[in-house]
């Protein structure tokens, strides 16, 4: 057998030379890993597969994920991202060598990085790295799939091995690299991810004496991307609730149209219908409407109200699901159980004080980001994050799993054993490892049925304040460096004209952040009305683009 802590040089070589980087390269892996115009992207690829298999040998020679996808973005756009053993991001502190490995330009300094890592964290047993991959429908998806595995071909399987899952959601990439290193978690296949979610929440169903007729119906924008092939094949295995929804923007057989005036970025901004979801369908009493993004690791619901468009964002989601797991706790003994929500500057105000005076649970505010959420969620036993834009979960801890183990068997044949069997199987609906629209819409129409409530009772639980997401262009956005949670900005030095601007509006508020995934500077402002906070927006962007 072959060495595996030699470091392959020759091999690697041939394949860096085959997808040389650009002269000067300038890569950053950020908030949602390397992403980019997809014909950028070749020397990355190459560079994502080798560090994924020295993250492997560093986690014991565990399952590593690699995904590629860009998400929201436009078609000819994509991206990498390498995804931990337990199914979360790559941790923060490995961020920088994916940047350092991105951009050498020649192989020479590529080397003088990765082969020391390697030889560092290349395990004793000489046990293999493990790597799943997979892709989103993008046209350049297979071209830079076929880079990774190249590479991995052309090492031996002594030193990784590796399954190419072909098309995949984000959260199912996760879900099945978290199954590969804790089987309890799950089947590592996709039958067994679609099999949990459908099995826990019939079993929450009929738990509770409810049936499927109890759940809204609700038609699904998929944004022309993955979600709309994997929902289509999770109700060919869930026949039970195959009448419940309805696919809409479901073409991936033309790449073009992903994210194409449809998909949760294309309705959250604007707040107004994607293509294919007109008023008429928008205002069915029994229908709610929801909006996947590019790769369904995010939702939003959305209807159209006597008063017009109103939105169900992450804010809302967040607060729905808190609701639920509220009133199951209020039938259980008092726990010492923490409960909290993470969410970010991009949250409603509203949202954040009902959080605050009505629910009465701790809020925290996060950097934009859903691994900085993640982090702050797992400071609760039950951490419910989201950001505004419909990307979140809830983390549930194994102090919680083992207290409502407890409870359910304590009180045998009571309420009580429902709630802690209910809350249980929320463990099991909610994806653990990350945000995911399937599984968030399945825990929405399931808290509405617990709770009773319609769609209406939903949107009125808070009234948002009037809000506006928009995009400044500016010649470098790098020169944009936030504080405080990306509430403040600290260069360039307008925070002072910001907060003066911010004065002049009842109820006013605004920041500035640069955008990890697109070319631009993102203004986030809000106000008591409308008129308000639409002056507000454009005289940020204006001191914005003028800084
Ligand atoms: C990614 C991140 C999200 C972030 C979004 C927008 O989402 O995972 O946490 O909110 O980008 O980020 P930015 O404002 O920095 O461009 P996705 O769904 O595109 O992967």
């Amino acid at each position: 057998t072959i060495n595996s802590a030699m470091f392959p040089s020759t091999k690697i070589e041939s394949i860096f030379n085959k997808y040389p980087p650009p002269a000067s390269p300038s890569f950053q892996y950020g908030t949602a890993g390397f992403r980019m115009a997809a014909d950028k992207l070749d020397s990355i690829m190459v560079s994502v597969a080798c560090l994924a298999i020295v993250r492997s040998y560093a986690c014991s020679s565990k399952t590593i994920g690699i995904m590629i996808t860009a998400s929201h973005n436009p078609p000819q756009d994509n991206g990498v991202k390498i995804v931990d053993p337990l199914g979360d991001m790559l941790p923060q502190s490995w961020e920088p060598i994916a940047t350092k490995l991105a951009n050498c330009a020649t192989f020479e300094q590529f080397k003088d990085i990765l082969k020391p890592l390697w030889e560092e964290h290349i395990t004793d047993d000489g046990s293999s790295a493990k790597i799943v991959i997979a892709r989103d429908t993008r046209e350049s998806g297979p071209h830079l799939l076929n880079i990774c595995t190249q590479l991995f071909d052309a090492l031996s399987t002594d030193i990784v091995t590796y399954t190419n899952f072909q098309e995949l959601t984000t959260p199912e990439l996760h879900y099945l690299t978290r199954c590969n290193n804790d089987p309890t978690f799950g089947t590592p296949s996709e039958a067994g991810y679609y099999t949990k979610l459908s099995t826990s929440l019939l079993k929450i169903l009929e738990l509770n004496k409810l049936t499927t007729d109890s759940l809204t119906k609700v038609v699904v924008d998929s944004a022309n991307g993955i979600g709309a092939d994997k929902l289509q094949q999770f109700l060919q295995s869930s026949k039970e609730l195959a009448n419940k929804f309805v696919i809409v923007n479901g073409n991936t057989k033309d790449p073009q149209a992903l994210n194409v005036k449809c998909g949760a970025e294309f309705v959250k901004p604007p707040q107004g219908l994607p293509n294919a979801i007109d008023t008429t369908i928008a205002s069915e009493e029994s229908t709610l409407c929801a909006s996947f993004d590019g790769d369904a690791d995010r939702i939003v619901c959305y209807f159209h109200g006597n008063d017009g468009f109103v939105l169900l964002d992450g804010d809302k989601i967040a607060i729905l699901l808190s609701a639920l797991i509220s009133s199951l706790f209020s039938k259980l003994p008092q726990t010492d159980l923490k409960v909290g929500i993470v969410q970010t500057a991009y949250a409603n105000g509203a949202s954040t004080d009902y959080i605050v005076n009505d629910l009465k649970l701790p809020s925290i505010c996060a950097k934009t980001g859903v691994k900085h959420l993640h982090h702050e969620a797992l400071n609760f036993d039950v951490g419910i994050y989201f950001e505004a834009n419909g990307h979140g979960t809830v983390l549930f801890s194994d102090h919680f799993r083992s207290t409502m183990k407890k409870l359910a068997e304590e009180d045998e044949d009571g309420q009580g054993h429902v709630a802690a069997k209910t809350l249980l199987l929320l463990n099991d609906l909610i994806n653990q490892t990350v945000g995911d629209a399937l599984s968030d819409l399945l825990a929405v129409v399931a808290a509405l049925a617990l709770l009773h409530k319609t769609k209406v009772d939903w949107a009125n639980t808070y009234h948002d304040l009037p809000n506006k997401l928009a995009k400044a262009i500016v010649r470098d956005r790098n020169i944009f460096i936030t504080t405080d949670a990306e509430r403040k900005l600290l260069q360039p030095a307008i925070q002072p004209d910001i907060d003066a601007l911010v004065a002049q509006f009842t109820k006013g508020r605004a920041f500035v952040r640069p955008s990890g995934t697109e070319d631009a500077v993102r203004v986030y402002a809000e106000a008591a009305t409308a008129d308000e906070c639409a002056q507000l927006s454009q005289q940020v962007v204006r001191l914005v683009e003028n800084a």
